[in-house]
């Protein structure tokens, strides 16, 4: 089998730089997918993801993340401050403890006995955009409340982004890992789509892996990628199965304009496919013979 990783948007290459060679040497789909998140979320320039992330609309960097190699092997942490990579705390939730998620403090006090080392994830330049998006609150008179739905209804193309990385190795073997700081300026205590199993990642070894972002809102309304697999076991094609996620979004959710939901679904026999509500979602590819950043098959609504 050859081996394959698929990252989202264009800091997807930075993951599939980082994951290709452990595919490439023989190494684990899951070494991969949490190497590949963890190097975007070292990354100080990508804004949405770990150090360098947006604040929520209290000024604190907050981090989700999830790895998964099966319903029976999956580890999460949400709203985690001050650890970076989240997606390594997630790993050592999976590995180490008999939960999925792990959240807030606690979650913060299990990666530090696991000794991880705290440090402080807010960027100058991060701490500048919250002061303008705080200023603008101020002189609109907006609560806090109105002020976050604000942001995290506006351009889809400014605000955020989650690495999400589907992987498989030359075994066959699945993995999945997804990173994020979720939408710019949330509510305090706000969680998305991305830590939570069946949201913003599934992956049954049975079938296949799919992974979402976007605004977690409409992910989770519709446990998008929890349905993808669903589709697929049921024989859709990937690319019929995020038309079927992308389809219930539109049915159930009524999007507004600027708000964009995105997956990549990969079939354990390595067809794979991308798919978005709106134009702009890219997919980062790397395998023995592409290396290359994409549309995505589908767009649900071109503009
Ligand atoms: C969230 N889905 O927290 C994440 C953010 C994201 O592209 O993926 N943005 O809602």
């Amino acid at each position: 089998m050859s081996a394959l990783i698929l990252s989202t948007w264009h800091f997807g290459r930075i993951a599939n730089v980082t994951g290709w060679p452990i595919l490439e040497n023989g190494g684990s789909a899951l070494d991969a997918v949490e190497r590949a998140c963890a190097a975007v979320e070292e990354d100080p320039e990508v804004t949405s993801v770990g150090y360098g992330g947006f604040p929520d609309a209290s000024g604190e960097v907050t981090l989700d993340a999830l790895i998964m190699v099966a319903p029976s092997r999956c580890g999460a942490v949400a709203c985690l401050r001050g650890f970076i990579p989240a997606i390594s705390v997630a790993r050592r939730v999976m590995e180490k403890t008999s939960h999925v998620l792990l959240v807030g403090p606690k979650a913060e006090e299990f990666a530090a006995a696991e000794g991880f080392t705290r440090r402080d994830l807010l960027t100058d330049r991060a701490r500048r955009a919250w002061e303008e998006w705080k200023g603008r609150q101020n002189r609109q008179g907006q609560t806090a409340a109105e002020a976050s739905v604000a942001s995290t209804t506006a351009d889809s193309r400014s605000n955020h982004d989650t690495i999400g990385v589907l992987a498989q190795d030359a075994a066959g073997n699945l993995a999945g890992g997804c990173s994020t700081s979720g939408l710019a300026f949330k509510l305090p205590g706000r969680v998305g789509d991305s830590p939570i199993i069946g949201h913003g990642l599934y992956v049954d070894p049975d079938v296949g892996a799919a992974v979402g972002t976007g605004h977690g809102e409409l992910i989770m309304r519709v446990c998008g990628t929890f349905l993808i697999v669903e589709e697929m076991r049921q024989g859709k094609l990937p690319k019929d199965a995020i038309r079927t996620a992308l389809q219930r979004i539109a049915d159930v959710c009524h999007p507004l304009p600027k708000q964009q939901a995105a997956f990549i679904a990969l079939r354990k026999d390595g067809l794979w496919a991308a798919g978005a509500l709106r134009p702009a979602f890219q997919v980062a590819i790397r395998s023995p013979t592409e290396d290359d950043l994409l549309a995505p098959q589908i767009v649900f609504w071109p503009e």
